[in-house]
């Protein structure tokens, strides 16, 4: 299993501003941690960060993202656009779609995205973002997109065994992880240049691929869970939720702490 390094996923890059500069790092607490870091040193937008591994990769509300070395892709992305507040979710929803993306042309899978933040394959999370951001000036300017993205485990530990998968254990065989990464980054370059422009195109992209719409499903919210039908899913607006008594309810990605098929 080779190091990922820059030189690699440069050569034959094509992409306008992602992965301008690549740092691939050994072992750090979080990737996330990192592009902060870079950021405050003045890095520009395009900037990603790549770890082997990760002793603290996170996901949202203080979960944890498993992250074994060599076997994941594990890489946070420095954007710095400034976005109207409304439009901020749709930065976790163009990094999803580029996901998709890049697992479909690099290995040959159409994952679909669990709304708010995860990738899944046959109903297992492949890959999971995590978007943070900042305010410079009076909206959202600075964005630190993470991605992580099972690609060569061979199973997991405890509680992941029955809920995660890899592209490995899907295909049937390892995966080069440089093709991946250099796939997502460059449908992440198409996908944040998308994030400033028409929304139209983006909803109905991302609505192909998303995997609720028309599906039972339970969501927690505030610690309490709300089971119902999906009636209709957005990128930006988020869900209409019709719950057992007819009523229907809209639910913002950002309070979505889980959300599960039933
Ligand atoms: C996420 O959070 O799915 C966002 C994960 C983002 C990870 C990347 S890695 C690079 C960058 N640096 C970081 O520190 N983070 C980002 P959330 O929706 O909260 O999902 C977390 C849940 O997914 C956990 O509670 C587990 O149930 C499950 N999980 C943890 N590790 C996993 C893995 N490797 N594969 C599949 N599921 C996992």
């Amino acid at each position: 299993m080779s190091a990922l390094s820059a030189k690699a996923l440069q050569s034959r890059l094509r992409a306008r501003t992602i992965g301008c500069r690549i740092h691939c790092k050994d072992r750090v607490a979080s990737t996330n941690d990192e592009a902060w870091a870079l950021a405050v040193e003045g890095a520009p937008d395009g900037t990603c960060v790549f770890a082997e591994e990760q002793t603290g990769g996170r996901g949202r509300l203080g979960r944890t993202w498993h992250s074994p070395r060599g076997a994941g892709l594990y890489l946070s992305l420095l954007l710095r656009r400034a976005i109207p507040l409304e439009r901020v979710p749709l930065v976790t929803a163009v990094a999803a779609l580029a996901g998709v993306e890049a697992v479909e042309a690099a290995a040959g899978l159409v994952p679909r995205i669990r709304f708010p933040n995860d990738l899944v394959v046959n109903g297992r999370k492949l890959a999971g973002v995590l978007v943070e951001s900042r305010f410079i000036s009076s909206r959202p300017d600075l964005f630190i997109i993470g991605f992580g993205l099972n690609v060569n485990q061979g199973e997991f530990p405890g509680e992941l065994r029955e809920i995660a998968t890899s592209l490995r254990i899907e295909k049937g065989g390892e995966v080069d992880r440089t093709a991946v990464a250099r796939a997502l980054l460059e449908a992440l370059d198409r996908g944040c240049d998308a994030l400033e422009g028409p929304l139209p195109p983006i909803r109905r992209l991302w609505r192909r691929h998303a995997e609720i719409l028309g599906r039972d499903v339970r969501v927690r919210l505030n610690g309490k869970s709300i089971s119902g039908r999906v009636d209709e899913v957005d990128p930006v607006d988020g869900l209409l939720l019709r719950l057992p008594g007819g009523e229907v309810r809209s639910v913002r990605s950002e309070h979505v702490e889980r959300l599960e098929l039933v």
